[in-house]
């Protein structure tokens, strides 16, 4: 391979072994990060939520070479000790985690936020948004040790700006934000670095049903610096340099892929 060529010596995550968890469609974020890194020459293992999405993600995994797939649903500290285990018996040790789960009750994504907020929507949406990512980071660490690990997780604009409907998921998304400089800050001794992504508004899964999201997609088309929306390939792209020695100088930060909306406070025609 010549220099300069697209050879597997320039692939900036060769041979890295990665989980990618939040496989759930071709539209998924983690989907579009699993390729980006599987084009960067990772090897990758997947989990699923539940059986009904167990065969989509077999054969999405098989697209990227991968036949490691394990069943996750995050509530579950059980099934989290049992998916890590599982990667400590087939693999070495594991060098990136992405964890690309958001969830709260479809009531709470509705309405003004003080009448929708309840005890139990909060505590759901903090449970598998924001401690999730706590839990992985726990049972991922011995699994990193001597390895410069990298945990990745993705967030939204509505961690730092009050966001029509997306209500409790915006503290859920603060406290994620928060959870990444901890954990950055008690396992950067280890060489582990933790980040999140802060994505622009993509339709996927997550996304289907949330009443106003096209007019969302459209006013960030106009009003964003690039005068575009986001796509699952430029978080992905953006995701793999994250959790490659490129950015060995970067821990504890949310990256903004949004097109530069979050940076701006007034756009004129
Ligand atoms: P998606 O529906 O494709 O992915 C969400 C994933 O979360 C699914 O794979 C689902 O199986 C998984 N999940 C939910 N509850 C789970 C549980 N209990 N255990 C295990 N997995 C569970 O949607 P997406 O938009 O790709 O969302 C991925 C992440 O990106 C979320 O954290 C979301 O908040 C974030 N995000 C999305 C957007 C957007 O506009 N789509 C923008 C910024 C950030
Ligand atoms: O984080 C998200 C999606 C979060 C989400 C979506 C759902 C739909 C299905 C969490 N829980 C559920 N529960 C369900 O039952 N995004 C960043 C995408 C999103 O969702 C919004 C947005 C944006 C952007 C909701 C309201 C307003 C904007």
């Amino acid at each position: 391979m010549s220099p300069g060529s697209q050879g597997a010596s320039l692939s900036f995550l060769q041979d890295r072994k990665v989980l990618i968890v939040g496989v759930a469609s071709k539209r998924s974020i983690a989907w579009g990060i699993a390729q980006a890194m599987h084009r960067q020459g990772a090897q990758l293992a997947f989990t699923y939520q539940n059986e009904k999405l167990r065969p989509r993600v077999e054969g999405m995994a098989a697209e990227c070479g991968s036949d490691f797939v394990l069943p996750l649903d995050v509530a579950s500290d059980d099934e989290i000790e049992r998916c890590f285990a599982a990667i400590g018996d087939r693999w070495d040790g594991l060098d990136t985690a992405v964890h690309s789960v958001g969830f709260a009750p479809r009531e709470q994504l509705a309405g003004g936020f003080t009448d929708s907020v309840t005890r139990d929507g909060f505590a759901i949406a903090h449970d598998i948004s924001a401690y999730s990512f706590a839990a992985m980071a726990k049972a991922a660490r011995p699994l990193m040790q001597g390895r410069d690990g990298s945990l990745l997780t993705l967030s939204y604009l509505g961690a730092i700006r009050a966001i029509p409907n997306y209500n409790v998921m915006g503290p859920a998304k603060a406290s994620l934000e928060a959870i990444v400089r901890f954990l950055a800050a008690d396992l950067g001794p280890e060489g582990i670095r933790v980040n999140a992504i802060s994505a622009g508004p993509i339709k996927t899964l997550a996304a289907a049903g949330i009443s106003g999201f096209r007019s969302m997609l459209t006013h960030v088309a106009a009003l964003s610096p690039l005068r575009r929306n986001v796509t699952i390939d430029q978080v992905g792209n953006a995701a793999a340099f994250l959790c490659s020695d490129l950015a060995a100088g970067i821990t504890g930060e949310t990256l903004y892929v949004d097109a530069g909306y979050r940076n701006v406070g007034m756009s004129l025609d």
